[in-house]
């Protein structure tokens, strides 16, 4: 049996409190750490004007609830994707046909958590068609469809607190999952936290996804121990069909977790055989249990989103299904878990642990075969340790948490405690190099570094404190990554760049798989919302009780109708606005003064909707808010406000006096 130097959590938080102190420098001053000595690193990471970058990188906003795009090796911010958040700058969230999308059981959620970009694989490769995330807070699962870079879809994750192991990708994209972080009542309920262990589950999710359209749906949850489920990787090549999850807090408590669920030497990483979950699906052996969750999607025909309440989820109870949930036990609290390119080796990566565990694939199934098993929790076998173990990297560094893959049978392991990347090879579990990271680094990634097929030659970390990096922005400064050349024997350090929120996971995409599929702008021949005016003569206001529509139209350098008159106090305005524009990168902006609401941003071919309820009588601009032609600021109109007892006629004009 291979035994595992262990050392104590106080230890370990005395090194990391040393070396956060330590590692940087708190007077002022530039920081005095990794400054590239490689003159060359300028001339890697110029990309010169009016040339594109070679890879796309999504990184996750945290608590920004969105993704930011950013091209590399340059590290410019190319766009915010808003997916979770509303989002003034393009009214997501804002204007009546996002609204839909940040719908929930709970009703309108105006803000999540945005942890794991994830992209969409065919045969273990990222294909480029649409990029998936959680929603951490109240668990969500969004999908960003890659042609318009905005977001087409969320699905609400019942049953679940805390949607952190979320959501990874099988190798042809036949599933995301979605794990709970939190066990949480089963079913949700009033009961006593001190009941955690009796009361309280924890459920893992899994999302198909239809191949065509993207469409998700929730196939099935598997329910489990009340563990907390941190991280996840699907199987890859001869672990297809496979999902691994860590957990930590296996002793099941409920109350100063940091001391309370560091207690056991080893928790687990939890492997569920999803396609043996489908044969008990196909027999029947699920319980159909009510749920409710919402499931939003957006048309690009409509230009709208809608919601739909979903009622019911169907549940797999592993001990009413043998075979389908395996426990590997892992040292010690293990935070990420990476299933190398050939999908034999199964990195956990246990964060108050010395060693670096990897287990082996073909071990497992020939530990299930013989039925060595320690013991079983639930119903679940957990497996021998010394039976599934395939390698350990001895001492690498402190605090492990995540791992990525060059494709080239090399590893390299993020250490949030000695603030380090470690190259290690695969297989040979040697450590090949190490590069400090400025300053406690968290996830890390690799293009394609979790796929069957990395693209090595650039990797990322996302460094959690960021300190005297960039000029000092007050007490808080944005979070910073640094890119590292990866094409040699060593790994190199290129660039420092700040990023928006706070990035967790991150994905990167060679450009020549995201770019043939970029849309310039929706043909308006093909706009179905129910409100467009597809050209000016179809622009109009009309009156329904007191609520007004105002059917606009926009091209440069004009709204139609730009004067109206006849609305009054009490009244709620819809204003419609329809972007005649048939060409790429062409928005209009709307905003009109007094209204409690973002502006709208419209874009080629495009409607969106902007309500407003006005409050007193007078008459109020509005006008363009993206600069769009050089008679921009012409870009403007008025709207006339009278009383609520006011027998004005409803009346409008482009380019004439209105004659009441
Ligand atoms: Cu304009």
């Amino acid at each position: 049996m291979n035994r595992l130097t262990l050392y104590s959590f106080p230890f370990l938080l005395t090194v990391a409190l040393l070396l956060v102190s330590n590692g940087c420098n708190t007077t002022g001053g530039p920081g005095s750490g990794g400054l590239v000595t490689n003159a060359g690193a300028a001339e890697e990471v110029y990309v010169a004007p009016g040339q594109y970058d070679e890879f796309y990188a999504f990184l996750s906003g945290g608590f920004s609830g969105q993704i930011g795009v950013y091209g590399l090796p340059s590290g410019r911010l190319l766009k915010v994707i808003p997916v979770f958040s509303v989002d003034a700058e393009k009214a997501y969230g804002f204007n009546e046909e996002t609204k839909p999308m940040l719908n929930t059981s709970f009703g309108f959620i105006p803000w999540d958590d945005a942890h794991h970009p994830e992209l969409s694989q065919t045969k273990g490769q990222t294909d480029g068609r649409w990029i998936f995330i959680n929603g951490n807070n109240t668990p969500r699962i969004a999908r960003v469809d890659l042609s318009t870079f905005e977001t087409a879809e969320i699905i609400e994750i019942p049953n679940s607190g805390g949607n952190h192991s979320s959501p990874f990708t099988t190798e042809n994209t036949e599933y995301v999952v979605a794990g709970t972080r939190f066990g949480v009542p089963y079913p949700q309920n009033d009961v006593a936290i001190s009941s955690y262990a009796e009361n309280f589950k924890g459920m893992l999710t899994f999302i198909k996804v239809n191949p065509e359209s993207g469409e998700m749906e929730i196939a099935f949850q598997v329910l489990l121990p009340a563990f907390d489920y941190d991280l996840a990787h699907s199987g890859k090549g001869k672990s297809h069909g496979w999902t691994f999850f860590t957990s930590y807090n296996t002793e099941l408590k409920n109350t100063l977790l940091e001391v309370n669920a560091s207690q056991n030497d080893k928790d687990f990483i939890a492997a569920i055989n999803w396609k043996k979950a489908e044969e008990y699906l196909a027999q029947g052996k699920f319980k159909e249990i009510p749920a409710r969750y919402a499931h939003n999607m957006y048309s690009d025909e409509t230009h709208q989103a809608t919601s739909t309440m979903q009622e019911k989820v169907k549940v797999l109870l592993p001990e009413e299904c043998p075979g389908l949930v395996y426990f590997l036990p892992t040292p010690k609290s293990p935070h990420g878990v990476d299933v190398d390119p050939t999908g034999e080796y199964i990195v956990g990566n246990g964060k108050l642990s010395a060693d670096l565990t990897v287990h082996s694939f073909s071990k497992m199934l020939a530990a299930i075969e013989n039925q060595s098993f320690e013991t079983t929790i639930a119903g679940i076998p957990v497996l021998k340790y010394e039976e599934v173990v395939g390698g350990v990297v001895k001492e690498p560094g402190l605090g492990p948490l995540h791992t990525e893959f060059d494709g080239n049978g090399n590893a390299y392991t993020t250490f949030f405690i000695s603030s380090e990347i470690v190259k290690w090879k695969v297989g040979t579990w040697e450590v090949l190099d190490r590069v400090p990271c400025y300053y406690s680094v968290g996830h890390l990634m690799i293009p394609g570094g979790d796929s069957q097929h990395p693209q090595g030659k650039y990797m990322l970390a996302m460094n959690k404190i960021t300190k005297d990096r960039y000029l000092p922005t007050g007490p808080e400064l944005n979070q910073s990554a640094q890119l590292y050349d990866i094409s040699g024997d060593k790994m190199r350090l290129l660039l420092d760049f700040p990023t928006v929120g706070e990035p967790h996971y991150a994905q990167g995409i060679s450009a020549d798989r995201v770019v043939p599929r970029v849309l310039k702008f929706y043909p308006i021949e093909e706009n179905k919302h129910p409100y467009a005016a597809l050209g000016e003569k179809q622009a109009k206001v009309v009156r329904q009780g007191n609520e007004v529509h105002v059917y606009m139209t926009t091209i440069r350098s004009h709204f139609a109708p730009d004067n109206i008159e006849g609305i009054k106090v009490g009244d709620k305005v819809f204003f419609h606005v329809t972007n005649l524009e048939q060409d790429w990168d062409v928005p209009h902006g709307f905003a009109v003064m007094g209204n409690d609401n973002s502006e709208i941003l419209i874009m080629p071919g495009q409607t969106e909707t902007s309500v407003w309820e006005p409050k007193r009588p007078g008459v109020y601009p509005f006008y363009c808010t993206d600069f769009c032609s050089a008679l921009h600021q012409e870009m403007q109109g008025y709207i006339r406000i009278s009383p609520a007892n006011s027998t004005l006629p409803l009346k409008w004009s482009l380019g004439e006096d209105i004659v009441q």
